[in-house]
């Protein structure tokens, strides 16, 4: 083959390469709509909160792209809003002053970032005072797939579930105290306290569950105000640690791991396989787990097979 057309080969199969790859990343269309909104912060329904969401619910809902694609975002804040609010995507690379500027109530944004880098990421409202955006309930989770998919060093998880930990301040308009973490009086699994513990709350309806020797991915997000969470699986050790949710980042046996404010990380944990058994998931900082922050996990044969699945990776 002559020189000129080993080059021509070349750059036809290099052109051809970039060509699938851009077939695989995808736009993915996502719209949020900030809610002012009252909650329930505990499993009974007793305990009304004035939250300020993504979608009415807390956290708001997940966003699943794999890295490379495009996310075509819009941010609703309709009229009946007091506030302003905005979104920050910890998985963009964008202008903090544009694309994650505050809007008015009855106002639309739009914008666009490519997911360049694979993990779990935090997002959340940024108008100001953010201290209490973020309190009272606006943030969520975002999961970028790693582009090159599952392997020996990342094996596919049988069961894959999001946490997110937040701090819950009753006194809603504080948000002064809420800096000197005055009146923290809970911590919030997913929107609720203890909210799949019914080993510590009777009204706790649901547990993540998963058959014995089975893989088991978290997708932790810690949206606390101001603590740090020492991830922990009681009964249990993380057979890995993917440091934001990057398999490039991985560790290996660890027993409880640091999660600091606003960082992501997923964690495996694999059960033994002969046997039924229980873990308590919990952030091992005492004050925490005790306000709220425990979420048991079963491992039996007669696992929902539904969950840790599909839609159900965030259990409602
Ligand atoms: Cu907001």
């Amino acid at each position: 083959m002559n020189a000129f057309r080993k080059t021509t080969l070349a750059v036809l199969t290099a052109s051809t390469l970039l060509a699938v790859q851009h077939a695989n990343a995808k736009t993915v269309a996502v719209t949020l709509t900030a809610k002012e909104v009252t909650l329930s912060v505990d499993n009974k329904g007793a305990t009304k909160y004035a939250a300020w969401t993504f979608n009415g619910s807390i956290p708001g809902p997940v966003v699943r792209v794999k890295e490379g694609d495009t996310v075509d975002f819009t941010l609703i804040n309709p009229s009946e809003n007091k506030n302003s609010h905005a979104m920050d995507f910890h998985a963009a690379q964008v202008d903090v002053l544009n694309e994650f500027a505050p809007i008015k109530p009855g106002e639309k944004k739009h914008f666009t970032f490519e997911a360049k880098v694979p993990g779990v990421f935090m997002y959340h409202c940024g108008a100001s005072p953010m201290v209490q955006h973020i309190a009272r309930g606006m943030y969520g989770v975002i999961i970028v797939d790693p582009k090159e998919g599952y392997s020996k060093a990342f094996p596919k998880p049988d069961r894959e579930y999001v946490l997110v930990e937040g701090q819950y301040f009753p006194d809603a308009e504080n948000y002064k105290a809420m800096l000197e973490n005055q009146g923290w009086a809970g911590n919030l699994i997913n929107g609720k306290i203890l909210h799949y513990d019914p080993v510590h709350d009777p009204d706790a309806s649901q547990v993540l569950e998963s058959k014995p020797g089975e893989r088991v991915r978290i997708y932790f997000v810690n949206a606390n105000i101001n603590m740090p969470v020492a991830f922990h699986p009681i009964a249990g050790i993380w057979d890995r640690v993917y440091i934001n949710g990057n398999p490039k980042n991985t560790l290996y046996g660890i027993q409880t791991y640091n999660v600091a404010v606003a960082e992501g990380d997923a964690f495996d944990i694999v059960s033994p396989k002969d046997r039924a058994t229980n873990n308590a998931i919990v952030d091992h900082t005492m004050g925490a787990a005790l306000r709220g922050a425990i979420t048991v996990l079963m491992n039996k044969p007669d696992a929902d097979p539904q969950k840790g699945k599909g839609d159900e990776i965030l259990l409602k």
